[in-house]
């Protein structure tokens, strides 16, 4: 299956902090791949897989980093994809350095921003976004809603 989202993460070490992403774009069925990638440490790599991801199929990109989290950022510098940024816990501020990083973009680069740590909405807002235009994923997703009711 061509991946149709596209998941970059400032470090190795975030991973452990987006397993909700990936578990629940897997429980949709949904394709993705998944890159490490820092804005700052590798910004070629990055402005790279932001530039070619819309010519790879790819239809959204989720970026979650942590500290002064600009991946994102950079990554909707580069693509006119919809890019969820997702803000990850760490260091002395635990989290709300990459909140106000990823929330406070200027006009005309926006960026979708998640609440820090909120990784399973990052892949729900992702499949909530191809499900404009995919059917089977807008019923997978009703009953997803659904299945949430107390
Ligand atoms: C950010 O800096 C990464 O997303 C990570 O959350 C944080 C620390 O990176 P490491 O030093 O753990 O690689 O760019």
């Amino acid at each position: 299956m061509t991946p149709c989202i596209r998941i970059i993460l400032g470090s190795k070490n975030d991973l452990e902090k987006i397993s909700a992403t990936t578990e629940t774009l897997d429980s949709f069925g949904v394709a993705y791949d998944l890159h490490v990638s820092s804005a700052h440490r590798n910004p070629d790599k990055t402005a790279d897989l932001a530039k070619k991801a819309e010519q790879e199929g790819i239809k959204v990109i989720i970026a979650g980093a942590g500290l002064a989290a600009h991946l994102p950022g950079v990554i909707a510098a580069h693509t006119t994809l919809p890019v969820i940024g997702l803000p990850l816990a760490s260091g002395t501020l635990n989290g709300l350095d990459s909140l106000y990083s990823i929330v406070q973009m200027p006009p005309g680069v926006p960026v979708a921003c998640m609440a820090i740590g909120g990784a399973k909405n990052a892949a729900l807002f992702a499949v909530q976004i191809l499900a404009l235009s995919d059917k089977l994923l807008q019923n997978k997703f009703m009953e997803y809603k659904r299945s949430l009711k107390t």
